[in-house]
């Protein structure tokens, strides 16, 4: 995707800060594309609790694994945005972190994608389960409910529930936000997700595309890389490890036959990179083999991958650290 912004007025206003991300995507109406008129496009911005199913929804949407997903708590970090494409219309859907109060650094850096979600949101995904008691995060929820766009309420996760259960939810969150479509949902078996298509096309205002009509996500293929090695971290590894790993792709040549990869795996304290190594290595050679294997699909291709692990001393906490991995602007 281009950032070059052909309509900027720099000449006039040298002193602007730059555009935040988003607002940025928005003037760049890629003007050599075809539309049809009456062309739709939106930005419908997915957003509710750590682990309630929002990236296994968005991948559902997109029909594509953009999203990596875990069964734990805190795996999307970034704000990565999956499109959906037709002749007529054009759904950006964005992926976010689960809310929360942050108690680090990089948790700001999150719910800053999330701020930054609410605020350009044509149309507003909330996600929750039927696990969730009540509302989780009342000052983000005090804010969607004041919001004067489309707001769809998800009650996801019902294959795990009687229907008696799913029709309290939903009554509880009609009642929440009466102008609000509410529908119970399962995102990881398909269930209820037919109509949903037709309902959001619905709400999407009148607009030319924001990329061009062949783009799958706003995201380099390098966040992919980084990204499925996170999950294999996540899977493989218990308590504060995964919340204490970054993995940076240090190298990733594309060649026709093959992909070499060289990443790393930064953890914050010493003692941590001696578990993620795990005894003779055996650990890190289980996440490096898993990765791979993923990465060998994802790409189409034969990977090699190097992978290591160092310590970047409490990178979670170091604000210069995480404007480098992309938490901060
Ligand atoms: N039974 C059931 N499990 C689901 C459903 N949707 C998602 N899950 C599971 O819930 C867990 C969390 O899913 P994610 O999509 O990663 O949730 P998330 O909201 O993106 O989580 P964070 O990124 O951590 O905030 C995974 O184990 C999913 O397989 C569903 O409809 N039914
Ligand atoms: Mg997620």
């Amino acid at each position: 995707m281009s950032t070059e912004n052909t309509q900027s007025n720099e000449d006039e206003f040298p002193d602007l800060p730059p555009m935040p991300e988003s607002a940025n995507m928005r003037n760049e109406a890629p003007e050599a594309i075809d539309f049809p008129e009456g062309h739709k496009a939106g930005f419908v911005n997915i957003v509710g609790s750590p682990n309630v199913g929002k990236s296994t929804l968005m991948n559902r949407l997109v029909g594509e694994n953009i999203s990596i997903i875990n069964s734990k708590a805190q795996t999307t970090r970034h704000r990565i945005m999956g499109i959906v494409n037709q002749p007529e219309f054009q759904i950006v859907y964005s992926d976010t972190p689960g809310v929360l109060d942050p108690a680090y650094k990089l948790q700001e850096g999150m719910m800053r994608f999330v701020k930054t979600a609410l605020q350009d949101a044509d149309v507003l995904i909330l996600v929750t389960d039927i696990f969730e008691e009540g509302i989780s995060h009342e000052a983000t929820f005090d804010k969607i409910a004041k919001m004067d766009i489309p707001v769809f309420i998800l009650i996801n996760k019902v294959d795990l529930a009687d229907q008696e259960r799913a029709m309290e939810k939903a009554e509880f969150w009609q009642k929440k936000i009466p102008r609000a479509h509410v529908a119970p949902i399962s995102a990881l078996h398909n269930f209820n997700l037919e109509n949903l298509l037709d309902r959001i096309v619905e709400e999407l205002p009148v607009a030319p595309p924001f990329f061009p009509k062949d783009e799958l996500t706003d995201k380099p293929m390098r966040f992919f890389v980084s990204e499925i090695v996170r999950e294999k971290i996540l899977t493989h590894y218990k308590q504060e490890i995964p919340y204490s790993c970054e993995v940076v792709v240090e190298e990733f040549i594309d060649e026709p036959t093959i992909c070499r990869i060289r990443a790393e795996i930064r953890v914050a304290r010493e003692s941590q990179k001696y578990i993620v190594v795990g005894a003779g290595g055996r650990m890190i050679k289980r996440v490096g083999t898993d990765s791979r294997k993923e990465l060998e699909s994802f790409l189409d291709k034969k990977v090699f991958l190097d992978l290591y692990v160092r310590v970047d001393k409490d990178w979670r906490n170091d604000e210069r650290k995480l404007k480098r991995f992309g938490y901060f602007d």
